[in-house]
């Protein structure tokens, strides 16, 4: 391969790229996670992101949706990086300009964004200034090789060439070492005291069907195998003697209660299933277990509401916000400002050291993470995050099943058909099981926990040779069968069978 001048310059300009977002991530370790340049940057596409492609981006990447957007940025940015040494070996000025200004307008979006502080500008300007720094370093040697006519040995060219790739690898995998381990190291969640809860359950979990089934689901769900959706490029971190609750708006008495105060309240245990309104019929974005937490209803008390109050919106430390109507919050169900799950403090992806949670409602109505204001309003005055990207005001759960076991292949003979049902906040009084065309079988259910908790439902098949589909229907507590019409997400939540092809051999 013969080396050009131009890509000597082109890997100069991507090493000087790589290493100037570098040096933006580490300063924000420093500086704190919302001057983070790449947190600014994803954040800011996450929120002018249409919601179909959000959605397929979740769909496809799951949890892993944030990691798939930081690799695009970083790629994204190489490439003008790549321009940008290009186009400074050939005016000696417009690389440096283009990454100047990606990196100063990074900080510059991240002062812009909801969660940015007086440091938000630093890690940009560290990007922009180290990045300048190398390209014209780099790119300079090359011109002035370029000039002296050396580059006719070629040799000094590809020594050059070499270096800008060690940059580029420097750059690349340093960034993939901070953003892959030492930022997220800084995860873990800092001890509480959780208080004894005055209205606690009277029992503990009983067992679920799933030490019987296997790979059914549990009837509580390991914390670590909670699901996480949300809009937090990095996890933020907040700490009870920083955290604070402001409640205010259209009320007669708005107050801020310290994490301490918060304690100091009556706690409630209460077992709920939560759904997001993103989850495919039969996927994975649902869990339940046992929460902790002060009811909204006495916070909301103690501000006195005016008449006209009709919902509740609460924001979180990342800039995501929810409208939870007023008459869900104080019609008993117990939505709740949750602190502990599975009797242990909230981790940080969950939300620590609070969180609202609201038993019935999809996540992005009633579940606000990092908890930091609740905004008694109208629904004409305020909208949330993703009411305003074209998601249902009110996000009821809709009835849903979904089928575990058996796999998409088997063995003939005695098998069984098992998965989990909800409908949070009806609860589910029936499950029916049909093998192809054959008639409705009711399964038999586990037991209820609550109306908020999901239900483990079993029926024993007798699995003949070939193929087969089977599909699983729900009736809720109010006695409304599960609708089979197939509905997409979006709005307001999908609806439809869950559906398995199995093949039997
Ligand atoms: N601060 C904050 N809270 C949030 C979100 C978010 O993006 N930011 N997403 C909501 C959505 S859409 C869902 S489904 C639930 C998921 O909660 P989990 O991650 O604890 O499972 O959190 C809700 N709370
Ligand atoms: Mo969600």
């Amino acid at each position: 391969m013969s080396l050009t001048t131009r890509s000597t310059a082109g890997v100069w300009g991507l090493a000087a790229a790589l290493i100037g977002v570098l040096a933006g991530q580490v300063t924000s370790i420093f500086t704190g996670p919302s001057s983070s340049p790449m947190d600014a940057v994803g954040g800011f596409v996450i929120d002018i992101t249409p919601p179909a492609v959000k959605d397929w981006a979740v769909a496809t990447f799951g949890t892993a949706d944030k990691a798939f957007l930081l690799v695009v940025i970083a790629v994204v940015v190489a490439g003008l990086g790549w321009l940008a040494g290009v186009a400074q070996r050939r005016t000696g000025w417009a690389g440096a300009a283009l990454l100047g200004a990606l990196g100063v307008g990074s900080g510059i979006i991240a002062t812009l964004r909801p969660s940015s502080s007086t440091t938000s500008l630093i890690a940009g300007m560290v990007a922009a200034l180290v990045a300048i720094l190398v390209l014209r370093w780099g790119v300079g040697r090359v011109v002035a090789l370029d000039q002296a006519a050396i580059a006719e040995t070629a040799e000094p060219n590809r020594r050059l060439f070499m270096i800008g790739g060690a940059g580029v690898a420097v750059g690349g995998l340093g960034l993939a070492a901070v953003e892959g381990f030492i930022r997220p190291a800084a995860v873990g969640r800092p001890p509480i005291d959780l208080p004894e809860p005055a209205a606690a359950p009277t029992s503990t979990l009983p067992p679920g069907l799933e030490t019987q089934i296997d790979g059914l689901t549990p009837l509580r769900t390991p914390i670590e195998d909670f699901y996480r959706i949300d809009i937090a490029v990095s996890v933020p971190r907040r700490d009870t003697d920083d955290w604070e609750l402001v409640i205010d708006g259209m009320v007669r008495n708005p107050y801020t209660i310290t994490f301490d105060e918060l304690l100091a309240m009556p706690m409630v245990e209460r077992d709920v299933t939560l759904t997001c309104v993103s989850n495919p019929i039969g996927g994975p974005y649902v869990g339940s277990t046992r929460w902790q937490g002060v009811l909204v209803a006495d916070l909301l008390r103690r501000a006195d509401p005016e008449a006209r109050v009709e919902q509740v919106l609460s924001s979180g430390a990342d800039g995501f916000s929810a409208s939870t109507p007023l008459d869900v919050m104080l019609d008993g169900r117990d939505a709740m400002i949750a602190i502990a799950m599975d009797g242990e403090p909230l981790t940080r992806v969950h939300g620590y050291p609070a969180r609202l949670l609201t038993p019935g409602l999809y996540g992005y109505v009633g579940a606000t993470k990092w908890l930091e204001k609740l905004t008694l309003t109208t629904f004409d005055e305020a909208q949330a995050y993703w009411t305003n990207r074209g998601w249902g005001e009110r996000g009821p759960v809709k009835t849903a099943t979904r089928i575990d076991v058996p796999g998409n292949q088997l063995d003939s003979g005695e098998a069984t058909i098992a998965g989990v049902a909800w409908a949070t906040h009806r609860g589910i009084s029936k499950v029916e099981v049909r093998v192809d065309d054959g008639p409705w079988q009711e399964a038999t259910l586990g037991e209820e926990i609550s109306d908020d908790y999901w239900r483990q439902w079993y029926l024993p098949w007798d699995a003949v040779e070939g193929t087969h589909q089977i599909t699983a229907r729900a009736t809720d507590g109010d006695g409304e069968v599960q609708t089979g019409a197939i509905q997409d997400v979006l709005p307001d939540g999908p609806t439809g069978y869950h559906v398995r092809t199995v093949r039997v051999n």
